[in-house]
């Protein structure tokens, strides 16, 4: 269980060949650029690799997948197609605090030499050889150190996935833990052109009308605390039903909440599938909401955090607001 240098890690990937390259399970930006980076990466180094993805993300990413040919990635259709992978020896897993979020891949996975490179500071260090460092922003940046130890030259499609992974970790280097090195970096890029502008204006912009309309509903039903300093965010399936959006759609809620000043905690409630709810946890200063998250089975960081509950929206809801209430 213990951590292994970048230089380690770097040896490791020079040495050998075949990788299988992935991510967790509800990919965000930071999963995503991540997994892209890695790629290009390998490719870099003309090793062979290949991206497992849990769902088909073409269309959303678009700003990365030009880059890629489809024998570049594997899109989870079912577990009969798994064996076709086998040939892969290595797996880099990236941004993923256990094995269990790498949903139907955890098999696959578990059969291969595991590089885990992550930055969740409750890590459990799964990999054969681990790299965690809570006190990075993004994985995307322990990647931009990678390019330095080993060396390779950063080209767009490698420094647009570092930057994608970098800008939506850090809420484009507006959340606290947008560090020197986490501005630096983007700096770098942009010297050698990579379009920040671009992938700041596709990480703020909205999927669709529909999710635009989703959002509306979810605004409408923002409630706050009489200390004013915890606001919630719900969305039931009936009002998902309502706007006919694909619950792969509906990505990250929580910041609205988070954002009315004076608030510590914000907190979203989405049940995408009756008697299904996702909870995300997002902080402000002082409350570890990661702590909170794990009592309810979930993970994360201080400051951002989420967990799936099964029960009745109203008594989750409930539940859970009394949780944070004690920790605020
Ligand atoms: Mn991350």
């Amino acid at each position: 269980m213990k951590n292994n240098s970048l230089e380690k890690i770097t040896e490791y990937i020079q040495k050998n060949d075949n990788y299988l390259i992935i991510g967790h399970i509800d990919p965000d930006g930071d999963a995503i650029g991540s997994i892209m980076a890695f790629k290009f990466l390998l490719d870099n180094l003309n090793k062979n690799s290949i991206l497992l993805l849990h769902d088909d993300m073409r269309k959303e990413y678009k700003i990365l997948f030009k880059y890629l040919k489809p024998k570049d990635y594997y899109i989870y259709k079912n577990d009969d197609e798994l064996s076709k992978l086998n040939k892969y020896p290595n797996a880099i897993v990236l941004d993923s605090a256990n094995i269990d979020r790498l949903g139907n891949f955890k098999e696959l996975i578990q059969g291969c030499f595991k590089v885990n490179i992550d930055h969740h500071y409750d890590n459990s260090k799964f990999g054969d050889l681990n790299y965690v460092n809570s006190n990075e922003s993004a994985v995307g940046k322990i990647i931009y150190d990678l390019t330095k130890t080993i060396p390779i030259d950063i080209k767009k499609p490698l420094g647009t996935a570092i930057a994608l992974a970098v800008l939506a970790d850090t809420g484009s280097l507006k959340y606290p833990n947008s560090d020197p090195d986490s501005f630096r970096l983007i700096a770098n890029l942009k010297e050698k052109g990579i379009d920040i502008v671009e992938i700041n204006r596709f990480l703020q912009s909205f999927s669709s009308l529909k999710y635009l309309k989703l959002l509306s509903k979810g605004l409408a039903n923002i409630n706050i605390d009489k200390s004013g300093k915890i606001a919630w965010l719900v969305l039931s399936s009936s009002d998902i039903k309502e706007i006919g959006i694909d619950d792969n759609e509906i990505k990250s809620l929580v910041n609205y909440p988070r954002d009315i000043r004076g608030v510590e905690v914000g907190i979203s409630f989405v049940e995408k599938q009756d008697n299904f709810i996702d909870i995300s946890f997002r902080s402000l200063n002082y409350v570890d909401v990661s702590d909170i998250a794990h009592k309810f089975n979930g993970g994360g960081h201080p400051r951002a955090s989420g967990t799936k509950i099964e029960g009745n929206l109203n008594e989750i809801v409930n539940k859970v607001l009394t949780e944070v209430k004690k920790n605020v």
